[in-house]
């Protein structure tokens, strides 16, 4: 018999440590028992009391009033939750409240919308008493900030938003200062929103029950407007946002409470920077360039002077001139057609997309390690780990809510190690900082390797069950020279030495990485290191551990899992297995070759050799973002037919034959996968922009007036076609995806996957292999003469070419890309803070504006490359990883002095 208690007298089952208002409202439905500190996503606080209920051990027991928001159920309990003395508190309590609010609801800009406005009618208070006495009506707004504003006045007091802060963001920009009737909510030092820390995720205003903290766009009340769930465009956690509209215009965005990857939570980026989407230079028409002039054109026009050129070409020079890359902003419907057009309609794999520049060492070197090149547990595993391994990461800025949720861990109390060459915010709460030197991983991770076998303190019994090749592994492991490493690494061995006995003697860790790992020379050997340390200690196929890179792109997952790739197709596989090959082509109807085609660095390439002709881009930037700017553009044009499809004018479209107008991720529907192999429901929440068509769309479209026969676009239509070549979409549907996705492999009937390899690997057994140091040939060639490193970070505000986020109010909070320098580096080169200085490599140059902090050691500096009027990608070179083609974005040689230069307006 499961444990009861009672609700007015009628008994109910209980959950083992539930507080009596998850009871009651379990039972009696939500709105049973009104609440104002309360909040889903927040620890119970006990402090407004307005969720009082009589409680009595006994039946017809003496009943104490208590706060049931953080009171624990006991067995055998009398819950009264509507007494009449209960009735009266909280009728009290709301209006003691009451008083001191203004009363101006009708003229409050979240009428309909407010919290304490349906508490203070739920408990029966229609009219409130004027304020006598003193107030604090008189409190100043804060108008500082873009997004979020601030009306004290309005404050009850509650903390909500204060604990948002710290428990959910873990930013402790607000507080409560001042006592009794003086207290009030400050931010930092009592400073604006804009002067003080706030990182502007919104999680306040969120929490916030009426508008002393809200969203600045809440101010047209979005009580009456239409809600629709949909997922994040900006990175792989994939948050979920619920989308409020008016007459096909977006109000505000908010964060669904139950949603699995973001629980109530997203970053400013998630929140408030969508403005982008009916922005005036959003690009409305097809555009053709005849003479050096874009010319705006009609959709016909331009289908027929694409189809014309492809087919010509094709008929020429045959289908591999042809080459495309495919968005992974984009949903996997989408990309799914892309990688379909290039294969069954123009006949090539040459295709790609940004996960070459990206996570492609991630992928193929979890797949010759695991078999499956994707993360091996989910985010939420973070509840059970006691450890975190960082490397080459910077979740608070990259991926913030994941990045909130590891601080949150590490601020109480969880192991933490950071390998980074700059002093990242997790690094302040981790308990150990490795700070290597850029492109020494492979070096670091045999330290650790080796201390691990050397101390005895791998998992033997997970090596010899679940793994192969470990032997000839040790031997080499057993060789290497540590004080070597050290010197190499630039980090003191002890402390390596103590951070990986700490990795190796956790119950489970759980490791993470991100573009500090792949994107070097050694970014897939790098990957197998790291899958080698999770297996040595056994932290795979176990909750609260695994490998688990962040993924960037919000669909950088999905494209590659939908064959944008051009050694494997759609699922995975490889394209030069004829069996393979001959499944392809039936189920396409085509005739796809078996050669592996270009990857991105390759058909750069080959359009400067004049092998590859013609190039269709959908979203990415290649000439920002792509390295060595100047070889880039020299490739865009020097291709007969480059067409772009894009939402903005960019960078690379400037070289565009033709430009094709898609629309956003806000106006279609799809799926995005996030870096826990989740995939979710993209809906459409306005329609797209007069002269816009949805990406797939256009895809269908130029596969017909090629002459291949594709049914029109539906989201249902082509995650079933998906389903039947995709083996870990099988179970997949439309409708069964729900509210939260599900995590691949899914089966049939719709069972998912939250974690990987539990039993065995998906190649059988993990695979161990050893890899030695080798120094990048960018530090070999140009190290004498150019003798500072610059790697690549990523700031919060901005996201990669920056065509979205520099058209919303972030560029109002961070304005311009700056280079991080160590002040001993300053010095030498008698640079002052906020000078312009020019950073050159052997590749170019260019002029940015100098910021001092030691978070860069001494010949080392770092910038990011979210603006076009720098262009970062000038300076970076032409070294891939030697498996993957990844660019070694990450080291890059380089001298720095003083610099008369000044931005380069864009025109
Ligand atoms: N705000 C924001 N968020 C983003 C993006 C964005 O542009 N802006 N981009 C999205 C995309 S596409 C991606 S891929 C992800 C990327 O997210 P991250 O992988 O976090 O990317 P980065 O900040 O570029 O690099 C991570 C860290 O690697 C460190 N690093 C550099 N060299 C080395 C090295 O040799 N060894 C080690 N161990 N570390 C090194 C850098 O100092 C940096 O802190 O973010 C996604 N999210
Ligand atoms: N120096 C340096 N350079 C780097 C990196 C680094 O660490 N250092 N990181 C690299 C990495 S990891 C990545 S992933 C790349 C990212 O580089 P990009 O992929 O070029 O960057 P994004 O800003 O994500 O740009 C994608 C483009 O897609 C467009 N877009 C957005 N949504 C849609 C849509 O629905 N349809 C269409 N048609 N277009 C759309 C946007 O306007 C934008 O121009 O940058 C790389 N470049
Ligand atoms: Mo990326």
């Amino acid at each position: 018999m499961s444990k009861v208690a009672y609700i007015n007298d009628k008994a109910y089952p209980i959950h083992e440590g539930e507080t009596m208002l998850s009871f009651l409202r379990r039972h009696n439905g939500k709105k049973s028992v009104p609440t104002l500190c309360d909040a889903p996503n927040l620890e119970p606080f006990g402090s407004c009391r307005v969720c009082s209920v009589d409680v009595a051990l006994q039946k017809e027991g003496k009943t104490k009033a208590m706060a049931s928001c953080h009171s624990p159920m006991q067995e055998g309990m009398y819950l009264y939750p509507d007494s009449p003395n209960i009735q009266k508190l909280r009728k009290n309590i709301i209006e003691l409240v009451l008083t001191d609010h203004p009363l101006d609801c009708l003229t409050c800009e979240v009428n309909g919308n407010c919290e304490l406005q349906d508490v203070a009618a739920s408990v029966g208070i229609r009219d409130v008493r004027y304020p006598e006495g003193e107030t604090h009506l008189h409190r100043e707004k804060d108008l500082s900030h873009p997004y979020m504003t601030s009306d004290l006045s309005k404050c009850i007091n509650c903390y909500r938003c204060v604990r948002a802060c710290d428990e959910v963001q873990g930013e402790f920009v607000l507080n409560m200062a001042g006592r009794g009737f003086d207290s009030h909510i400050i931010k930092g030092h009592d400073q604006s929103f804009k002067e003080s820390d706030c990182v502007s995720c919104g999680a306040c205003a969120q929490a916030c029950p009426t508008s002393a903290i809200s969203d600045v766009f809440e101010s047209k009340s979005v009580a009456k407007a239409e809600k629709t769930r949909t997922v994040c465009t900006y990175c792989g956690v994939g948050c979920n946002l619920e989308v409020s509209t008016r007459n096909g215009e977006i109000l505000s965005i908010q964060a669904p409470y139950d949603a699995a990857a973001n629980g109530g939570h997203t970053c400013l980026k998630g929140r408030y920077a969508f403005k982008f989407y009916n922005h005036p230079d959003r690009l409305r028409t097809p555009l053709i360039k005849r003479n050096g002039e874009f010319e705006e054109a009609t959709w016909d026009e331009a289908y027929d002077f694409i189809t014309d050129k492809f087919k010509q070409l094709i008929a020429d020079h045959g289908p591999d001139s042809i080459a495309g890359i495919s968005s992974a902003r984009t949903p996997n419907e989408e990309n799914y057609l892309m990688q379909k057009f290039m294969r069954a309609v123009v006949g090539t794999n040459n295709i790609d997309c940004c996960a070459r520049v990206c996570h492609s060492p991630t992928a193929l070197g979890m797949q010759r390690a695991f078999g499956t090149g994707a993360a091996t547990n989910s985010i939420d595993d973070l509840k059970y780990t006691d450890c975190i391994l960082v490397i080459g990461a910077n979740p608070t800025d990259a991926h913030p809510v994941t990045g909130a949720k590891i601080k949150q861990k590490l601020m109480k109390g969880t192991m933490g190690i950071v390998i980074d060459p700059r002093k990242i915010e997790l690094a302040k709460y981790a308990k150990y900082h490795l700070q290597l030197r850029p492109g020494t991983n492979v070096a670091l991770l045999n330290m650790m390797l080796y201390y691990i076998i050397n101390e005895d303190v791998m998992d033997k019994d997970f090596v010899a069950k679940r793994t192969e090749g470990f032997e000839e592994f040790k031997q080499e492991i057993l060789k290497l020279d540590m004080d070597e490493l050290a010197a190499i690494t630039g980090v003191d061995k002890d402390l390596v030495k103590e951070a990986s006995l700490a990795y190796a003697k956790a119950n489970a860790a759980m490791e993470f990485h991100g573009l500090g790992v792949t994107e070097h020379s050694q970014g897939t050997f790098t990957v197998q290191l790291i899958a080698d340390l999770a297996m040595i200690t056994g932290n795979i196929g176990k909750k609260g551990a695994g490998m688990n890179p962040l993924r960037g792109q919000n669909n950088v997952q999905g494209a590659a899992d939908m064959g944008a790739q051009p050694h494997q197709g759609a699922g995975y596989l490889d394209v030069t297995n004829p069996e393979i090959n001959a499944r392809y082509n039936t189920f396409y109807n085509a005739n796809v070759p078996s050669h592996i085609g270009y990857k991105i660095p390759e058909m750069f390439d080959a359009a400067i050799k004049g092998d590859l002709k013609a190039l269709w881009l959908i979203g990415e930037d290649v000439v920002q973002t792509d390295p060595n700017t100047q070889k880039v553009m020299k490739a865009m044009d020097s291709l007969e037919l480059l067409v772009v499809q894009e939402i903005f004018m960019t960078e690379t479209a400037k070289h565009a034959t033709v430009i094709l107008p898609g629309a956003s991720f806000l106006e279609k529907n799809g799926t995005f996968t996030n870096g826990e192999r989740r995939v979710q429901r993209v809906k459409k929440v306005v329609e797209p922009l007069e002269g816009t068509k949805s990406d797939g769309e256009i895809i269908v479209d130029l596969m017909n007036r090629m002459g291949y026969p594709q049914p029109p676009y539906t989201p249902e239509g082509m995650l079933e076609e998906i389903s039947q070549i995709v083996p870990f979409f099988m179970g997949i549907t439309w409708d069964n995806l729900g509210d939260n996705g599900l995590q691949w492999p899914v089966f049939e009937g719709g069972k998912d996957t939250p974690m990987l390899h539990i039993t065995e690997f998906k190649r059988g057994l993990g695979k161990f292999t050893f890899q030695n140091f080798k120094e990048s040939t960018e530090v070999e060639t140009h190290g004498k003469d150019y003798p500072y490193i610059i790697t690549t970070n990523r700031e919060l505000e901005h996201y990669n070419c920056g065509t979205m986020t520099r058209r919303t109010g972030n560029v109002d909070i961070l304005t311009e890309d700056v280079l991080m320098i160590n002040p001993k580096d300053a010095a030498d080169n008698l640079i002052e803070d906020g000078q312009m200085v020019c950073v050159e490599s052997p590749r170019g140059k260019v002029d940015i504006k100098a910021f001092i902090t030691d978070e860069v050691k001494p010949r080392v500096m770092s910038s990011t490359f979210h603006f076009p009027e720098i262009m970062l990608n000038n300076i970076t070179s032409d070294v891939h990883d030697s498996e993957a083609m990844c660019p070694e974005y990450k080291v890059v040689m380089c001298r720095v002095r003083k610099s008369k230069g000044k931005y380069k307006q864009l025109v």
